[in-house]
């Protein structure tokens, strides 16, 4: 069966079967590659494969082999960058992937495999990691399969070996010695097309994400002077561990957002739309809003999808403008009592003129968020923000777009949510955690409770069966704030549940029953604690 391959006058033309193999592995790579660059892009995450290979790098090596870009491991290479080096590496990687499709899918499979928990180990170990942040490896694995399982297809069909006990279908052409020329020409086209296709996508990606950094750029820019920085009011932490941070930091407050990717509009490309019934149309610019009379507050904004004890409220300063004053500019029409908010996501929300018409109810256009320019995830350039309404029917982000209507014209459009939905009393224990063991000698727990745009008036706590007590309040003089709550039990060795109930200012107490009817979730939260005598003690 090898004589043909050792016959004296034959030319080699194993090696070359093998190179084209080989090609398609690589082909199939920059497919990967450019389509990894494409949902980073789109995704408008910063990270793409390369960037993201190269960081991982710098984490995982000690930083005395990083030197600029170049690594230092091995002398030899000083000075090379660490991302040719990368390159190099994978395109090793892919052409043993490559030769491996030849015999099945096993070796391209584990090279696959490989590369894929390479790739999620480095999303993984950054900083800050979110599950989105695997969509690009996720994409790049997905076309380099793809891309294999496409050119495999065309070597096989064409009979070409790709290692030397390989015997081929096909008779070898005696003029270029190796593969027929066709074969040849016709898997050159193929893999060129998956190759040219990886570095289309790769541009689109780049394009894609470079507006995103512009737009990102352009907003750390930004001279907001008329932004006052946060000062939290005196009074209102209680000094507990693991309570949420009076003043939810924007990197951790909550997003609900409809898009998975989020729009990038520059400050000076936005402007918001308000028509309808009104005297007259107007259109604001970013310069314009900024121009005008702000009104900074701090507000709570809560989920309509909040579940009890779950994440989705958060506390922040808000600075803007009243959009009282915006709707006095066009000068809303009698009759017209609604407002259909739109998004640049295209998502859309209806809210009240009687809302957003009376300063009173401290409605605003914001356009930074505890002292800084709205991040491009909380809605820049400008979003709408009403204390004491959930965020789903009121707090609409990168707002481009008013019109005044009526209710009963758009009531069945937004028939999915509830037409004003006023957020629910709720109150949550963030510490100890349902389920923590706990030393005897008494337990500090701790928490948050909300009552916009009305204010907390009390916080209370049940154990077991026992009678409501009071806890501790934090100062919560802010109507549109949430206030944190605290309280030290002495409990009995054993299980014990312990509840939370808030009231508002003026004295009307949170729903007791568990409450799902789409107008906002609410119930009592509890945890469960056990108190023994071996628990160890760590406060
Ligand atoms: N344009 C737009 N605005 C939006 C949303 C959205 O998906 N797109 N989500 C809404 C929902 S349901 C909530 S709870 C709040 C969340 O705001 P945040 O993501 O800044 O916390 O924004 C609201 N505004
Ligand atoms: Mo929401």
């Amino acid at each position: 069966m090898s004589e043909a391959r050792v016959s004296d006058d034959a030319p080699p033309r194993l090696l070359p079967g093998r190179l084209l193999w080989a090609s398609a592995g690589v082909a199939a790579a920059v497919l990967g590659a450019g389509l990894g660059e494409l949902a980073a892009g789109a995704l408008t995450l910063h990270l793409g494969p390369v960037v993201g290979a190269r960081e991982a790098m710098t984490v995982v090596l000690p930083s005395e082999f990083v030197i600029r870009d170049g690594i230092d491991i091995v002398p030899f290479l000083t000075g090379v960058p660490l991302v040719l080096v990368l390159v190099v590496l994978l395109v090793v990687l892919a052409a043993v992937a490559g030769v491996g499709a030849a015999r099945g899918w096993r070796r391209p499979a584990v090279v696959g495999a490989v590369v894929l928990a390479l790739g999620a180990v480095s999303v993984l170990l950054r900083p800050e990691p979110s599950l989105l942040e695997l969509a690009p490896v996720a994409a790049g694995s997905l076309g380099f399969a793809a891309g294999l399982v496409l050119l495999a297809g065309v070597l096989r069909r064409h009979g070409v070996p790709g290692e030397p006990d390989q015997e081929p279908d096909q008779e070898p052409d005696p003029a270029s010695g190796v593969v027929p020329a066709t074969t040849r020409r016709t898997f050159v086209g193929a893999a060129a097309g998956v190759a040219l296709a990886g570095v289309a996508a790769a541009v689109v990606g780049e394009i894609v994400g470079r507006g995103r950094r512009a737009v990102e750029q352009g907003r750390q820019l930004l001279r907001l002077t008329m932004v006052t920085p946060p000062t939290e009011p005196a009074g209102v932490g209680v000094g507990v561990e693991g309570v949420a941070p009076w003043t939810t930091p924007a990197t951790e407050f909550y997003r609900v957002d409809q898009a998975v990717v989020v729009p990038t509009i520059a400050a000076e490309d936005w402007t918001l739309r308000i028509h309808g019934e009104v005297e007259r149309e107007v259109v604001v610019t970013y310069g314009e809003l900024i121009e005008m009379s702000v009104r900074e507050q701090w507000a709570t904004l809560v989920g309509l999808t909040y579940e009890v004890g779950g994440e989705q409220v958060g506390n922040a300063w808000w600075s803007g403008v009243p959009t009282s004053a915006l709707l006095a500019r066009a000068g809303v029409l009698t009759g017209a009592d609604a407002v259909v908010q739109t998004g640049a996501d295209g998502w859309r929300c209806v809210t009240t003129t009687q809302v957003l018409g009376d300063p009173g109810r401290r409605a605003l256009l914001a356009f930074a968020m505890n002292g800084e320019a709205l991040p491009l995830e909380h809605g820049f350039p400008a979003r709408t923000l009403v204390p004491g309404l959930y965020g789903g029917v009121s707090a609409c982000k990168w707002v481009v777009e008013w019109e005044v209507t009526r209710l009963e014209t758009v009531a069945e459009d937004f028939a999915d949510r509830p037409l004003q939905a006023p957020v629910r009393i709720g109150a949550r224990i963030d510490v100890p955690e349902d389920g923590t063991t706990v030393p005897p000698g008494g337990v500090t727990i701790g928490g948050v409770a909300w009552a916009p745009p009305i204010g907390v008036g009390a916080v209370e706590i049940a154990v077991d069966d026992d009678g409501w007590r009071l806890a501790n309040l934090g100062v919560a003089r802010e109507h549109d704030a949430w206030a944190q709550w605290s309280a030290t039990l002495d409990l009995e060795p054993g299980e014990h549940r312990v509840r939370v109930r808030a009231r508002d200012r003026v004295g009307t107490q949170q729903e007791p029953g568990p409450l799902d009817d789409g107008a906002g979730t609410t119930g009592l939260h509890e945890v469960v604690l056990t108190v023994d005598a071996d628990a160890d003690d760590e406060g």
